[in-house]
């Protein structure tokens, strides 16, 4: 099974990291995580992204904040799918970040997911290397169904919350 590539631009990432974490191994799906900066490492950024097919990587996701180039770097180096992760800094709840990842250039895409979107953005990744794994299908099948009875439980519950207050 081919391997999500996991890079944050600072380890102070690793917060929206986690839950990319945290989701790919809900769904047993093999990942690798790295610490590599499009500004203080462009070097191992560029190598690692250079790499990556011939590594056994299928997917990468890249969460940066800030002056958020991260995501834009790697796909400038490789023609794997790139997932970017705006991830809020100190400035406007990281709309920096969101606008920096989300603006490429034709011919260079990063499919870029909410701020702080470390979930979905796992589930992306799942999802693009499902397209070859149908066990992983199904996993995300079962994930997608789990999710659906949790709310209907929530929606059969809440006239009666409600009431309690
Ligand atoms: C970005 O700058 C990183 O991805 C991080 O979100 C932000 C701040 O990094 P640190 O100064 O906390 O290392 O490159």
């Amino acid at each position: 099974m081919k391997k999500v590539g996991i890079v944050m631009g600072s380890d102070s990432d690793l917060p929206v990291v986690r839950k990319a974490a945290e989701m790919l191994s809900a769904l047993s799906v093999p990942y690798e995580v790295h610490v590599y900066s499009a500004h203080r490492t462009p070097d191992q950024a560029r190598d690692f992204a250079r790499g990556a097919r011939e590594a056994g990587f299928g997917v990468i996701i890249a969460f940066a904040g800030m002056a958020a180039h991260l995501a834009g770097a790697i796909a400038a180096n490789t023609t794997l799918p790139v997932i970017g992760v705006p991830c809020a800094g100190p400035l406007m709840d990281g709309l920096d970040a969101l606008l920096s990842t989300v603006q490429m250039p034709s011919g260079i895409p990063v499919a870029t997911v909410a701020v702080g979107g470390g979930a979905n953005a796992a589930l992306l990744a799942a999802e693009m290397l499902a397209l070859a794994d149908g066990g992983l299908t199904e996993r995300l099948d079962a994930r997608r169904r789990k999710e659906t009875e949790t709310v209907l439980a929530k929606d059969a519950g809440i006239a009666e919350r409600l009431g309690e207050n």
